[in-house]
This record gives structure tokens, sequence and C-alpha cells, in this order.
């Protein structure tokens, strides 16, 4: 028998899959458009901007000084498949918002990644001290297919809110619907209430 077999029969574990997924062992890849080629990071940065007191940019160096984290997470794919204990390691959330001081009426957060792709979080999902930028995934760089150099990792929400790519964080008032959230995907995506799909 498989391990995976053996795991989902496992009540512990059948308790952690949301309904209507399904356990993998594998690390499925998901994305819209293509994945962006970095021969270097020299012209690499991250922007933090919008209703902050404090809006900044970094560099890769720069980026990589920011205190860090280990996070151990499920995710949940729309598509229906779960992978428990994921281990990440990157910038928490919470210390960018701690540097850039968000304006009293920011409320949301929107994440953007290479090529235009966005998503979109309250900021109080953002503040989930799991939520980090994340540079490595089980001890290592993320995979360029999994989002290297540098992704969002939003605990409780499907993953297509966890942005690859990412070059930037945007503090607002108004809450700004991301790419897949457009494309007829739920804005709250709380995957233990199946929200997977939007009603417009
Ligand atoms: N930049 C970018 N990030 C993205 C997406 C995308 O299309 N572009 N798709 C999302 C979706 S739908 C999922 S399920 C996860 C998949 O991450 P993975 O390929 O590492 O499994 O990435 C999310 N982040
Ligand atoms: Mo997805």
């Amino acid at each position: 028998m498989f391990s995976w077999q053996r795991k989902s029969d496992d009540p512990q574990i059948r308790a952690r899959i949301p309904p209507g997924q399904v356990l993998t062992e594998k690390f499925p890849v998901l994305h819209f458009g293509q994945v962006p080629d970095y021969p270097d990071l020299a012209g690499w940065n991250f922007r933090v901007f919008g209703a902050v007191e404090t809006p900044f940019t970094l560099n890769w160096g720069e980026f990589r000084h920011l205190p860090t984290a280990r996070a151990v997470l499920d995710i949940h794919c729309v598509t229906r498949w779960s992978k428990l204990d994921t281990t990440w390691e990157g910038v928490p959330f919470s210390h960018i918002a701690e540097v850039a001081q968000p304006h009293p009426a920011a409320r949301f957060v929107v994440f953007h990644a290479e090529a235009g792709f966005t998503s979109n979080v309250p900021l109080e999902a953002a503040l989930d001290p799991n939520c980090l930028l994340a540079w490595s995934y089980d001890g290592k760089p993320l995979e360029p297919d999994h989002g290297y150099p540098l992704r969002a990792l939003v605990p409780g929400r499907y993953f297509w809110k966890s942005a690859k790519w990412l070059r930037g964080v945007e503090f607002s008032t108004e809450d700004q619907l991301g790419f897949w959230e457009r494309n007829g995907y739920s804005n709250s995506a709380d995957p233990w209430r199946e929200e997977r799909y939007s009603d417009f």
C-alpha cells in the first residue's frame, strides 16, 4: 500500500483535509502564463507601497537581510489537491507591515507579481503570523515553477492567493480583486467553507 493511502485513512489526517479535497504527496504546478526567467537577481526589486506611512523598495540583498521565519502549512488548491505539512522560510508579512506602517484606513493587501499578476486578501489575513514572503520550500530555494525567487504564502485560503514571482505588496483602503478573483474565483476563498467560485 502506498503511504498516501495509509495517510488519508488516518482520522487525524482526514480531519485536516477540507471538503472536496484529495491528499497528494506530489507538488503540482499551477499558474496562468509563463514562468519568468531570472538569469540573475541584479534587476530584481521589491516594492512596498500604497496606504502606508513609509513606502520602500528593496533589492534582493536588502530583502534577504530582513528577519526571517519558518512556517509549516497545509495547502489547498481549488483544483482539489491538498498537501499537508509544507515547510517554508521567508520574511513574515507582519514585519513588512511593521516597517511600512499602514494607515489606519488600510484594510486590504494586494500582492503584485511578475507580468501584472495580482492576488488580494484582507490585511487581517496577511497579518497571520504564518503569512510569509517565502524564498525557500523544504529547506531549498524555491524552484522556478513554484515562484523563484519569492512568493507569497497565505494560510487558510485556497492556494491561488499565494502569488508566485512576487515583486511587491500594496496596502489599500479598498479591496481590489486579483487575477483569479476577477476570473470567476471566490474573493474570500476559505477552503473549509468550500468558497471556490464567485457568484457573479
Ligand atoms: N504569479 C502567479 N502566482 C500564482 C498563480 C499564477 O497564475 N500566477 N496561480 C496560483 C494558483 S491558482 C495556485 S494553485 C498556486 C500554485 O502554486 P504551485 O504551482 O507552487 O503549486 O499558485 C498561485 N500563484
Ligand atoms: Mo489554483
